[in-house]
């Protein structure tokens, strides 16, 4: 990996060394998503009533399912976001990194990956991304992911620790921006985290072992969706960083807030994880007393992601104002548009306008139990996670991999080409799919193996299937430029290849807001009190009534 990691003239000598594990970690989580991604068009076509696998046993409608959704939502997620949230606040900080610690981790996350693949590849683990009980996968699946898990908590152990010698060593300051940022999200995905790790050790892996005979799927199931919708900000928090600290910069104006973005960041981390029975809403077993609750705290999720529209597109304004846009919307057009970072970025945030108006929509009980269950999901977070992050990661690839490699960006041009292709393919699933929903196509359904398929609608069936081709060649082109620029020119000096674009607004150091919010060991603590006083009781209960469910099969 050294081989091909590039320092710039003028960069501090341990960048290098900073470049390889970064590059590692980035380049896995790409294989793992174009690999994933590849499974994707089947999945789309299944909508549409085209049936792709022919007369397959029904396991490898669901082996692909799994395969789509563990590569593209856990390890692709997990890989990036564990590069980026150690290698900018190393950047930033400038303090030493023990790197034999991160080689560590990552080797142990590529032996998890590697379990799990097995598993997945031979059949042996067709339970999707979710593995809810008592569909049981054989042990490898399990113990993988949960290897994958524990070491990218070990790299963010080790930014938090970063972050506490810097302090150290400047009491009087406040923390920078990104890694004020990074280690917010390192300090909720430790927080998030608990209820999976839980899950997968006390009760799924030694069932999976064949050490209890028995599993209480209402137990494992809410355990899971305790991490299962704050994982949703691990994968989106990374993306948000760029968009405060990063894009504003690269498109040329100012990011009009410091303070708003570390609001954003503290909110989510104080408010995240106790909203996860939203996912359980229509889940008989558990009091409507505590689904009323969690979701009335969801309500209080969805303020910091407004704070973000508002806050990140004011800032754009900046941008295109400074470039000559003029009137309404001119400042809109006059973004630098021909830059594939910045136009990928902005598409992403757009796409999520209404992935995030549809959470909004599910966020109430009401809402949520009419599309429940329904391709209306996928839907939604094919323009959450599918856009806001995937997207994100994808546009920053094409300043961060030329940075991390010292080579010049392939076929700049197709780059553009590729972001307005995954924005109108994911778009396309988000509508065709959500649309679907509302006829009641069911999801996770082989319903192009049923002859005739109840659940027809020919437009948004039609819509579904042309943006999964889409997304096959925005895939397709994505993978020409960066294997393109793997292998393209080194740089000729530093001019040539971008550096990190940290955003050029002072912090306001003075502001008793912002030292107070820099207090993250108080917020992390308050936190993890707020979750115990909302989950507490109801895993008090759970825990009181187990039930054991004993299935044969292994699936
Ligand atoms: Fe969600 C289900 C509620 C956000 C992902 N969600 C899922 C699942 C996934 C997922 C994967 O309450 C399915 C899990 C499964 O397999 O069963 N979601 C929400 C809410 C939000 C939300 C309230 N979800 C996300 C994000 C995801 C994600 C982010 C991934 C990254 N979700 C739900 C609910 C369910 C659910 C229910 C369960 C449904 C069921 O029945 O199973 C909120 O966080 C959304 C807030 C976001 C916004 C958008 C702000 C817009 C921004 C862009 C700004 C644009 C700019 C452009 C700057 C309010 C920040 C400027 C230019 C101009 C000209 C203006
Ligand atoms: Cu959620």
């Amino acid at each position: 990996m050294s081989a091909i990691t590039g320092t710039l003239p003028g960069e501090a000598a341990g960048a290098r060394s900073l470049k390889a594990p970064a590059l590692a970690f980035i380049l896995t989580a790409f294989a793992a998503m174009v690999i994933g991604s590849a499974f994707g068009p089947s999945q789309a076509l299944n909508y549409a009533n085209i049936n792709v696998y022919g007369s397959v046993p029904t396991s490898s409608y669901y082996q692909g399912l799994t395969i789509h959704g563990v590569l593209n939502a856990l390890v692709f997620t997990t890989f990036f976001n564990t590069g980026v949230l150690f290698y900018f606040p190393a950047r930033e900080l400038r303090v030493r990194v023990n790197l034999g610690w991160i080689w560590s981790a990552f080797a142990l996350m590529i032996f998890g990956l590697a379990l799990s693949l097995e598993a997945t590849l031979t059949n042996h683990a067709s339970v999707l991304y979710t593995f809810y009980t008592p569909l049981k996968a054989a042990p490898p699946f399990y113990i993988g992911l949960a290897l994958v898990v524990v070491g990218s908590l070990m790299v963010g152990a080790e930014t938090i620790r970063m972050r506490a010698i810097w302090k150290r060593n400047n009491p009087e300051r406040v923390t920078p921006l990104v890694s004020y940022m990074s280690v917010s999200v390192w300090l909720l995905w430790f927080l998030t985290t608990i209820g999976i790790v839980a899950e997968l050790i006390f009760w799924v892996i030694p069932w999976s072992l064949g050490i209890e005979k028995g599993i209480d799927p209402l137990l494992t199931f809410t355990l899971f969706w305790y991490t299962g919708h704050a994982i949703v900000y691990f994968w989106v928090l990374p993306a948000y960083i760029s968009w405060y600290a990063f894009v504003p910069y690269e498109a040329g104006g100012r990011l009009i807030s410091d303070t708003l973005g570390r609001l954003t960041f503290l909110m989510f981390l104080l408010f995240s994880v106790e909203v996860g029975l939203h996912h359980e809403a229509t889940v008989p077993g558990i009091a409507m007393g505590w689904k009323m609750e969690q979701m009335i705290f969801t309500f209080f999720v969805i303020p910091p992601s407004l704070l973000t529209a508002f806050t990140v597109a004011a800032s754009l304004e900046t941008a295109g104002h400074a470039r000559g846009g003029r009137g309404w919307l001119g400042w809109l057009t006059a973004l630098p548009w021909d830059n594939p970072s910045v136009a990928g970025q902005v598409l992403a945030m757009f796409t999520f306008i209404l992935g995030g108006a549809t959470g909004i929509l599910l966020a109430s009980m009401p809402n949520d139990a009419v599309v429940h269950d329904t391709v209306f999901i996928p839907g939604h977070f094919h323009i959450t996670v599918g856009t806001a992050t995937a997207l994100t990661f994808i546009a920053m690839s094409y300043w961060l991999i030329p940075h991390l490699t010292g080579r010049v960006l392939y076929a700049r041009k197709l780059a553009v080409v590729s972001v307005w292709l995954w924005a109108v393919g994911m778009m396309g699933i988000g509508i065709g799919l959500m649309w679907q929903g509302l006829y009641g196509t069911p999801r996770r359904d082989w319903i192009s193996s049923l002859s005739p398929d109840p659940f027809v609608h020919p437009i948004p069936m039609a819509i579904t299937a042309a943006a999964g081709l889409v997304l096959l060649a925005a895939l397709i082109c994505f993978v020409v430029v960066t294997i393109g620029t793997l292998v393209s020119r080194p740089a000729h000096d530093a001019t040539e290849v971008p550096k990190i674009p940290f955003a050029n607004t002072p912090i306001a150091e003075d502001s008793r807001w912002v030292r107070l919010m820099d207090r993250l060991g108080l917020w992390t603590l308050v936190a993890f009190l707020l979750i115990f006083a909302v989950y507490g009781p109801l895993f008090v209960a759970l825990l009181s009534h187990q039930v054991s469910i004993a299935p044969n099969t292994v699936y």
